[in-house]
């Protein structure tokens, strides 16, 4: 008897401490959103004490990086594991590109999947949905987020600034009516609908002159591409975060019992910049710092609902951006004007696009209160790309030698257990960047060093492509601004070798 009691509560010990192994995971996923935008970070003109709270609680990682300083490669490598210029396509995409994500291999989600955890994305997605050819939006959509990996999504297909502007759950658009089918075109205008081309007057924000977000106007905002009919099922921008969010919610209610992972891929702080009206004028930075407001209040908003549903502590809250920070992106927002002297990368230099580190180094917040030790900052270089193999190992999985190629298990730095996450690191933009420690080496290119199609308060973004070779030391010069490849031969050699290694070589996890 004594015997069968002991082994009962030796079962029920294993049971719990199986239980708290697996804890519900969140990724809150910013777009856009810049190192130096976040009050903890540093930020002095804008507070985001919700953010701020996350960081108190848990681990701030002061080298945190996205896997590119775009949002579809970003995306991509950090569900597959694998970097994205290895693979054709998987730039920045319309609104009606097909599924990249590859159906037949792990991808974080499906990492989850094997774990026992009911998985949802809500939110941006950005990586295409159907397989690449015409796609009929009238019909189920298909392959999308549902084919890799996510039990349930909530999504729009692309950006707020492009067509369709309306939500697909799981195969279906929200709303959608027979009588009024939705048609989708980048290549030329369909229907009669206005465009900010022809109808300026009828917006209620410009878009920058000579650029791409001239189509199809929705709601006084005209997007990319043009679209006609599905009139009643398309979003209200002021409503874009309420709506994420009460999904989130929905999601989170209904499987608290159970371990999850939810990817909640927010628009803020992505153009166009028209948050609800109560953010409206308040962050007084313009529309920028109003939506930095509102992805705050966001982020309190789970916070507090973990907290109401008595599951925080064994809940794991992933913050971070999919790419560095933009004032104008294509739309006229007070971003430049009413500036001040908010500086969105912080310390370091430009941002989106950029390969200067502006572009990838991000905000990155963990914390899990039962196992994260509260308010730690870590210096350990961490990336999204790892978070596949990292959570794969922690759950017990072998990955083939042909996925999550890139994804390194850097599980003891992401719960600050070490302060060693990577060694090497391989930044994307419009070019490439080898970090080893230290040293960062930009590989030559042609090419702007300047955009003319997205803007910095002193001209053009910064891309950091040069036809000369770059060399920063990263301790001494966080700013990238004294380049000592000439200085160090033998550091830009070994740099410019170990890139082209991981290029030849197809991978770089061993
Ligand atoms: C750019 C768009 C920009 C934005 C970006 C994608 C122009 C001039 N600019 O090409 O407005 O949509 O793509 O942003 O076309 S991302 O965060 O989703 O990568
Ligand atoms: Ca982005």
């Amino acid at each position: 008897m004594k015997t069968k009691q002991t082994l009962l509560l030796f079962l029920c010990f294993i049971g719990f401490a199986y239980a708290q192994q697996k804890p519900n995971v969140i990724i809150i996923y910013a777009d856009d959103l810049g190192y130096g935008d976040v009050s903890a970070y540093g930020a002095k003109e804008i507070q985001t004490p919700n953010i701020d709270k996350l960081v108190a609680e848990g681990l701030m990682f002061t080298n945190g990086h996205c896997a590119s300083a775009t949002c579809t490669p970003s995306r991509y490598a950090m569900l597959t594991g694998n970097y994205a210029f290895r693979k054709k396509g998987t730039g920045v995409l319309n609104g009606n590109a097909g599924l990249i994500v590859p159906t037949d291999k792990t991808t974080l989600p499906k990492v989850f999947k094997k774990a026992g955890y009911q998985t949802a994305v809500v939110g941006k997605w950005h990586l295409g949905v159907g397989d690449g050819g015409e796609l009929d939006w009238n019909t189920a959509i298909s392959p999308g987020p549902n084919e890799v990996g996510f039990d349930y999504s909530f999504i729009f297909p692309a950006t707020a600034d492009r067509v369709p502007t309306v939500y697909v759950r799981n195969h279906d658009i929200i709303g959608l009516e027979k009588e009024d089918p939705i048609v989708v075109n980048y290549r030329k205008k369909v229907g009669e609908e206005p465009t900010g081309k022809e109808n300026p007057e009828l917006l209620k924000m410009d878009y920058t002159p000579g650029l791409a977000h001239d189509g199809t106007i929705v709601n006084g905002i005209s997007r990319m591409g043009w679209m006609e009919g599905g009139t009643r099922a398309r979003w209200t921008d002021e409503e874009l975060a309420h709506d994420f969010f009460s999904e989130a919610e929905n999601f989170i209610i209904q499987n608290k019992e159970k371990p999850f992972f939810l990817f909640f891929s927010l628009s803020d702080i992505h153009v166009p910049r028209m948050p609800d009206t109560r953010f409206k004028g308040a962050s007084k930075l313009g529309y920028r710092g109003d939506a930095i407001l509102q992805l705050d209040d966001t982020t309190g908003r789970i916070l507090r609902l973990l907290e109401y549903l008595d599951i925080k502590d064994d809940t794991m809250v992933i913050f971070s951006s999919d790419n560095g920070p933009i004032l104008d992106d294509g739309y006229v927002d007070g971003a430049i004007t009413e500036i001040n002297n908010h500086k969105p990368a912080g310390i370091y230099r430009s941002g989106k696009y950029s390969i200067f580190e502006g572009g990838t180094r991000v905000p990155t917040i963990i914390s899990w209160p039962n196992k994260i030790k509260q308010g730690k900052v870590s210096d350990a270089m961490v990336n999204q790309v790892d978070f596949l193999a990292s959570f794969a190992s922690y759950f017990g999985q072998n990955l083939t030698t042909d996925e999550a190629v890139d994804s390194f298990d850097i599980w003891e730095a992401m719960i600050g257990k070490s302060d060693m996450g990577r060694v090497e690191m391989i930044e994307h933009a419009r070019t490439l960047a080898y970090i080893k420690g230290d040293w960062k080496y930009i590989q030559p290119k042609k090419g702007a060093k300047r955009l003319s199609w997205a803007f910095d308060v002193d001209g053009g973004q910064e891309t950091g492509i040069s036809e000369e070779v770059q060399l920063y030391n990263l301790k001494d010069d966080p700013s990238e601004l004294k380049n000592v490849a000439s200085k160090y031969p033998d550091v830009v050699k070994e740099l410019a070798k170990a890139l082209e290694t991981a290029l030849n070589e197809g991978r770089t996890r061993i």
